[in-house]
């Protein structure tokens, strides 16, 4: 791969200085003086390798539960920023992260934005979401999506603080200024599915009656971790772990086949005891959580060891590789891998076979 610049910026004389302040008077700039930076031979992001340990972060998750209610701030939520671009609220240039929490008998008001969601429960049992009158019940290691436009609100009527990883497209909704949002009438939803209905349909390859596909967005909310844990367990008992990936899968929209929402992609992979995977970088920034297990990632030729509940982000064309010398390890992750196959951008390279 050719990564030299397409261009070397000209040398500057008084005159052309002279010329680029009536240009700047009139809204105007050269390009020869910004086509190596603007047009760059490889991606060259501002976000950075990170790493947030959840054993470091849990005290001051609960401290926010003392001193705000869901309530007051709508969604309890510590955001997840990269140290490259603090003050965004982003976790990599495409999608933002944060860690949100519900405690006991506490509600988050139902409301709609034009952002698509999903949750990655981190811990506690008792907690719920509703996505359009689908009361979805939340426990640690399932994967659930809020389709975009679509109203939601969470609750907990357990005994125990519930914890989850959001990740939204709100950085993509906003390059486009494409951003919507507003309240429902009331605090909470009217139930109008049990969430029996959907759960009964899950692993069954069968959809409502009549259903149509319409838009990209998956009609199922809820992927429970155990069945796709025990559908890593098979594979890892069945074949060679992959060089790069070990055993690793993609959720599905059952309806399309396809990814469970336009703009963002999520997987599971289960890295076997003693894996040591080789190195390979993807144009698509990803966000990880550990879901069972320690390791270690190389990324960007730093090491970070990560054990259960952590979080750490895999910036644009870094390279990576995942470890497990302690013993198995599951990873979920996700990105804007769909949106960028979508526009013909994506890449990867080291993808051994
Ligand atoms: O649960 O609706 O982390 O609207 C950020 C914005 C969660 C949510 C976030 C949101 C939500």
């Amino acid at each position: 791969m050719n990564t030299s610049p397409i261009h070397e910026k000209p040398a500057t004389t008084p005159e052309r200085l002279d010329f680029y302040r009536r240009l700047d008077e009139k809204d105007l700039a050269p390009l020869w003086e910004t086509l190596a930076t603007l047009v760059t031979p490889q991606p060259r992001t501002a976000c950075v390798p990170a790493h947030w340990q959840y054993d470091r972060l849990r005290g001051l998750l609960m401290e926010a539960g003392e001193l705000i209610t869901a309530h007051e701030a709508e969604r309890r939520v510590l955001v997840l920023e990269n140290p490259g671009i603090r003050g965004r609220s982003q976790i990599t240039n495409s999608l933002y992260a944060g860690l949100q929490l519900i405690l006991p008998g506490e509600i988050a008001a139902s409301h709609r934005h034009a952002a698509c969601a999903l949750r990655f429960i981190i811990e506690g049992n008792g907690a719920y979401t509703a996505v359009d009158g689908e009361r979805v019940s939340m426990h640690p290691g399932d994967f659930i999506i809020t389709p975009s436009w679509t109203f939601h609100d969470h609750g907990n009527t357990g005994d125990e603080p519930v914890v989850w990883l959001d990740g939204l497209d709100v950085p993509i909704v906003n390059l486009f200024d494409t951003s919507f949002a507003e309240k429902y009438a009331d605090e909470v939803q009217p139930v109008v599915r049990a969430e029996d209905d959907a759960t009964a349909l899950y692993g069954t390859n069968m959809l409502p009656f009549g259903y149509e596909v319409r838009g990209h967005n998956s009609p199922l909310f809820a992927y429970r971790y155990e069945p796709s844990r025990a559908a890593l367990a098979h594979l890892a008992q069945r074949g060679a772990p992959h060089p790069v990936h070990a055993f690793k899968l993609q959720y599905a929209n059952p309806a399309t086949g396809g990814y469970p929402m336009p703009t963002i992609g999520a997987y599971l992979q289960l890295l076997p005891a003693g894996f040591d995977g080789a190195s390979y970088r993807s144009t698509d920034a990803t966000v990880f959580a550990v879901a069972e297990g320690s390791g270690y990632s190389v990324i960007d030729g730093r090491r970070f060891d990560w054990t259960h509940r952590d979080a750490f982000v895999v910036p644009s064309w870094v390279s990576v590789s995942h470890h497990a010398p302690q013993g198995e390890a599951v990873l979920f992750s996700f990105s804007d891998r769909p949106a960028q196959q979508a526009l013909g951008l994506w890449r990867e390279q080291g993808r051994a076979a």
